[in-house]
Parts: structure tokens; C-alpha cells; sequence
């Protein structure tokens, strides 16, 4: 989530709002319907009757269900800890192909039905165990302090209905969870600035948590979380750890190393046996990823596998359709305003090395 930015930073980030700006304008109404062979985008928009972004891809009985952040102009002021990403439901969307349009399901879980939630509901995961789909969703509670919740359903699509209590010991936010080939399931959490990550510090929240990376550049980077789901998967099975995201050299990373540090969005996927812990560096927008032989980590830091879309966040999701791999992922393609995102999927390629191949998001 978006953070204070250094005078050179605003700079470039101002040349490139206004390249995107006089872009968009060139083209202007036709960025929703323009096909891929013409645009300038790798892909297009899954949806555009709504604004859908951060979605979480997985396929339940042979159909793809996203599991997007429904993005709405609330009309909330922009800040640099993202009041202005202020939405207040989830809609589930399902899709035959990659190819075709998505199909809006309607509301599926509303803050208004949390019964401890307060504001902003940010990047939800889904899962499926046992006859019962499970939506994980942060928001706020009404202290402002990010917590995960859940909420249950007999079907992929809902409604939800959330358990009154956020899951115990979980915080911050983006949850993503992974389900091994053994049947064990873990979350990964967490992200930095208008995630809070930084307020906590061995499960302990303090709302004064370390406000700037300037005075921390030297130090380790700040971690994602992981932990264990309980069977009936509605809580941890154990203790919350650090995700340990090393160098090829074993060392750490550290704050300063913005393009490989950890931000936000994370995801695990299992490809050839080993674990693809894979994530946003934030500020730098590249999406990255580390290989591991556990689900729990350590994972070695291997490379960026997305330079940056257009717009200020980054967040995807990994999935295997008919045998092939996708990225969903999002941009700001049909409205360029950073709170007003869309979904969009594109293929993946692991390569005979196992690395991934770099995916373009804007056509050069
Ligand atoms: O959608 C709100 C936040 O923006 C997500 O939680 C982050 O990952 C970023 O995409």
C-alpha cells in the first residue's frame, strides 16, 4: 500500500502519471473495448461494469472463481496510508475460459454483515475444504487496526456469512492461502504503510510502529506472515512466523533493497514440488518471486516475473487452468484513477529451469 515518497520519487512518479494521462487521453473511451492486437495493455479487462482489483484465482470443480477487492469511488480523500481504497463489500466472479468475460455474482459478503469489522475491505483470498468455501477478508475494526476475518458458504459464489470474530492472532493484511497436496492449509499475510505490518512486532501491535523506512534502511526488511490453518480451517494451528525471503547468498534483505524487498500481495503456488512464494515489492511495483521446499519457508529470492502496470498497486494470483498457468492480475486501464482498479489474467510460463518467464504488462 502506498507509502511517502522521496522529491525524486514524486517526480517519477509524476512523469509517469502524466505519460499514462496524455496516453489515455490519445485514446480516450476506447481503452475498454480496444482488443489486445490494437491496445497498448498485454490484456484486457475480465470486467467492466465494475471496478474489480487484487483478485484471488482458483478453480473449483473444473470453473475459475476470482475472488476480487470491489473497488468504488467512496469519495474518501487520498492519503498515503489508503483511506482512499474505502470499499465495503466483495463480489465473487466466475469464468468458463480465460478468454471470455467474467460473470458478476453479486454481493457476496458485505462490512455491514462483519460483525466486527469496521472499514475497508481489502484483498480477500478463497478456499475450498470439506462441502464449505471459505472467504478470508481484511479489514479494519472499529479501532482501525486491520484484522482477517472469514466467512463460510456452500457454494463458490455465496453468500458469506462471517464468523463474529476476526481469526485470533491474525493481523494486517492481504491473506492468501495455500493448500499443499498433502491437505495441509497455511495464510500468508501482511503489507507494509496502509497495511500496518509495521505495528507489529512479535504479535504485539503499537500503533506509533515505525512510520518511515529512512530510519530502518539498513535493517532487515520487514517480513510476510505464515501460518498453519486449523482443520475446520477457521483458525491457526499454531503460531504466526516470519516468512524468510533470503538471497541466493543467504543473506537477508534488507529495507533499502526496494526492488526485492517484500511490500504486500503475497501468494504461494507449487510447481515441480517446489513452493513459489510470490509477492509485490510495493513502491517499486514489480511482482517477484522466491523458491522453497517448505510451504513455511524459508524461500530464495530469485527475480522479478512483472514489471509494473499502470497504476500504483500490484497484486495477482497464481493458478493452473486445463493444465496451464495463468497470472491474474490488475490495472487501472479503464479508469487510470489508482482506487478504481481492473482484473485482468494473462499466461505464465515456468521455464525448464524453473524460473519464470518476465511478463510485460505494457506492450513496448
Ligand atoms: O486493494 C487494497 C490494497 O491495494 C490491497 O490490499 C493491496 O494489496 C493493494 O493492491
Amino acid at each position: 500500500m502506498k507509502k511517502l515518497k522521496t522529491p525524486a520519487m514524486l517526480l517519477l512518479v509524476a512523469m509517469a502519471t502524466t505519460a499514462c494521462q496524455q496516453s489515455d487521453k490519445q485514446t480516450a473511451g476506447q481503452e475498454s473495448t480496444d482488443s489486445t492486437a490494437t491496445s497498448k495493455y498485454l490484456s484486457d479487462p475480465v470486467i467492466e461494469e465494475i471496478y474489480t482489483a487484487d483478485p484471488s484465482a482458483h478453480v473449483f470443480d473444473g470453473k475459475i472463481y476470482i475472488y476480487p477487492s470491489h473497488d468504488i469511488d467512496a469519495g474518501t480523500p487520498e492519503n498515503d496510508m489508503g483511506d482512499h481504497f474505502d470499499m465495503n463489500d466483495y463480489r465473487v466472479l466466475s469464468m468458463d475460459s480465460v478468454t471470455g468475460k467474467a460473470t458478476d455474482h453479486g454481493v457476496a459478503l458485505s462490512v455491514k454483515d462483519v460483525p466486527w469489522a469496521g472499514r475497508q475491505m481489502w484483498a480477500p483470498d478463497a478456499a475450498y475444504k470439506n462441502g464449505t468455501y471459505y472467504l478470508y477478508f481484511p479489514a479494519k475494526d472499529k479501532n482501525d487496526v486491520f484484522r482477517i476475518g472469514v466467512a463460510t458458504a456452500k457454494t463458490p459464489t455465496g453468500p458469506f456469512k462471517a464468523e463474529p470474530k476476526p481469526i485470533e492472532g491474525s493481523y494486517s493484511m492481504d491473506p492468501a492461502v495455500f493448500t499443499d497436496t498433502d491437505g495441509n492449509s497455511y495464510m500468508y499475510f501482511g503489507g507494509i504503510w496502509g497495511g500496518q505490518l509495521q505495528r507489529w512486532n512479535d504479535g504485539k501491535y503499537d500503533p506509533n510502529g515505525s512510520k518511515t523506512d529512512s530510519q530502518k534502511e539498513d535493517e532487515t526488511a520487514l517480513a510476510p506472515r505464515v501460518a498453519k490453518m486449523s482443520k475446520d480451517m477457521l483458525s491457526f494451528d499454531g503460531p504466526v512466523k516470519e516468512v524468510k525471503i533470503l538471497t541466493k547468498e543467504g543473506k537477508e534483505i534488507l529495507t533499502k533493497d526496494h526492488d526485492r524487498r517484500f511490500f504486500e500481495a503475497s501468494w504461494v503456488h507449487k510447481y515441480n514440488d517446489k513452493y513459489y512464494f510470490t509477492y509485490s515489492t510495493g513502491d517499486t511495483h514489480y511482482l517477484a518471486y522466491a523458491i522453497g521446499n517448505s510451504p513455511m519457508g524459508p524461500f530464495t529470492y530469485q527475480d522479478k516475473f512483472m514489471n509494473p502496470v499502470q497504476g500504483w498497486t500490484t497484486h495477482h494470483s497464481i493458478a493452473e487452468v486445463k493444465g496451464k498457468w495463468y497470472l491474474f492480475y490488475h490495472d487501472t486501464q479503464l479508469s487510470n484513477k489508482t482506487h478504481l482498479r481492473n482484473v485482468k489474467v494473462a499466461p505464465l510460463e515456468h521455464q525448464a529451469d524453473g524460473s519464470i518467464k518476465l511478463i510485460e504488462p505494457l506492450k513496448k
